[in-house]
């Protein structure tokens, strides 16, 4: 696994290729002002078979560590694209920093994904923070309309050059079973409230079955996102799924990786 140049420091933020996407459209002075304010977190996305942490997903968060949803309801839909293309890149410097060793997953707008401009700055930045495309998963929100078409031929060029392409929040969406008809990622991310209380309910269960047997057969795999409870990480590791995501391993760290919690595994 490629590891990170840990002697990269905060003077990456001020390189020119940052510096270039970070305000340089007089257009934008307002909004690179919002952007200076925000911060990245990192969760721990985590591999049960190993034991060790998989990825750490990047998330947007205010000044005061404000979640994402706050930030992103400031953000004109016009300018969403933008918004998540620098959240991007500051998200791989901060990453840089803390001499992430591992996948690094980012958040992408479908209007982001497909933008002309994202592809080539995004390999751009990861090469220069050491980061082979294949440690960087982007996960793909249906939190707008897309053009599948554009999609997936975005999602074609990204896994041509080597990254991960996830869909993110898989189930939550109204496009969920359209879009895996159209293209298959490599990895498909069970929203939470399919997975929330998976441990008591035979109806959850039966609907992450079901997800389980058509990821199988189009070879996507499968993180389940939201996981709290003991009973629900027991239950999904039962059925197979060992790429866990939540409050029981870790809860976001500002700025942070945090360790994930594997303690009650050994009970
Ligand atoms: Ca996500």
């Amino acid at each position: 696994m490629t590891s990170l140049d840990s002697t990269l420091s905060h003077s990456l933020v001020d390189s020119p290729m940052l510096a270039s996407v970070a305000g340089a459209h007089p257009t934008e002075a307002a909004e690179s002002g919002a952007f200076r304010h925000v911060r990245i977190a990192f969760q721990p996305i985590v591999d049960l078979k190993r034991q060790s942490v998989y990825a750490y997903e990047a998330l947007v968060r205010g000044p005061q560590g404000q979640g994402a949803l706050e930030m992103l309801a400031a953000v004109p839909h016009a300018r969403r694209p933008v918004f998540d293309h620098r959240t991007m890149l500051l998200a791989l410097f901060a990453a840089a920093r803390l001499d992430l060793r591992t996948r690094l997953a980012l958040n992408l707008a479908p209007s982001a994904f497909v933008h002309p401009g994202t592809i080539m700055s995004l390999r751009a930045a990861a090469e220069s923070v050491g980061l082979a495309p294949r440690h960087v998963i982007l996960e793909l929100s249906e939190s707008e309309p897309l053009n599948q078409q554009r999609i997936a031929e975005s999602l074609q060029a990204y896994q041509a050059m080597g990254f991960i392409v996830a869909i993110d929040d898989f189930g939550a969406g109204h496009a969920g079973l359209g879009l895996l008809a159209s293209y298959q990622p490599q990895l498909l991310k069970i929203d939470m409230h399919l997975v929330r209380g998976v441990g008591g309910d035979s109806v959850r269960q039966a609907i992450i079955e079901s997800v389980i047997g058509i990821a199988g057969k189009l070879g996507c795999a499968l993180v389940a996102e939201g996981v709290e409870s003991e009973a629900d990480a027991r239950r999904l590791l039962a059925l197979g799924i060992h790429l866990q995501q939540g409050y029981l391993y870790a809860r976001p760290g500002l700025e942070a990786l945090p360790e994930p919690d594997f303690s009650w595994l050994a009970f």
